[in-house]
């Protein structure tokens, strides 16, 4: 089963970020970074979609938390990147859409080594506590580029930041989880093409 966990570090002078993530069973959820709501959606990710997620990651918020974001986003996609090349055959596409309260929130996933986001969220605050919101766009951005997917998240409608930021988060571990099941047919590599 050591197709179904991956580990990276990655330090520079700004971050030090390290993602152990794994689909085995009893999935347990560690986060501990330097923004307590970033904290927040990464365990909701992980814990709605019912994986093993462990992030330690510090760096120099003080100067701009955008760092620390990205820069564990290159490291959680790394990981996935590592997990889809070690699997076999893979479900490929994932979505799901998730409510909470007022808010909305779709993600489609398709792990096709072809990276592009698409994000629609207007989010009617500029932060959630003091977590800029607007970093959300280059958490996707970054993962989706270092993990090869593509990634449509929609953000239907909502009148609070936090609830619409929390509910795509837990969308997007829904969605993560169904794209990296491996296949229920084995029979090959899920592209008419016969190659991602
Ligand atoms: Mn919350």
């Amino acid at each position: 089963m050591e197709d179904r966990i991956a580990r990276k570090t990655r330090r520079t002078k700004e971050t030090e970020v390290t993602v152990i993530l794994s689909f085995l069973h009893n999935p347990t959820v560690s986060v501990a970074t330097d923004l307590p709501f970033f904290n927040h959606l990464l365990t909701a990710m992980a814990f709605h979609g019912h994986f093993s997620l462990n992030v330690h990651a510090v760096g120099d918020v003080q100067v701009d938390p955008h760092h620390l974001v990205e820069d564990t986003a290159l490291v959680l996609g790394d990981v996935l990147k590592s997990i889809a090349k070690k699997s076999g055959p893979l479900t490929r596409f994932g979505h799901s859409v998730i409510p909470m309260d007022d808010s909305l929130a779709e993600v489609v996933i398709d792990v096709c080594e072809r990276p592009f986001l698409v994000y629609n969220a207007d989010f009617p605050q500029t932060s959630a506590g003091d977590f800029d919101i607007f970093l959300l766009r280059e958490f996707l951005f970054a993962l989706v580029n270092r993990a090869g997917i593509t990634l449509h998240a929609n953000i239907r409608y909502g009148q609070n930041s936090h609830h619409m930021a929390e509910a795509l988060f837990k969308a997007l571990g829904k969605a993560i989880f169904t794209a990296y099941t491996p296949a229920e047919h084995r029979g090959g590599i899920r592209s008419t093409k016969g190659i991602l």
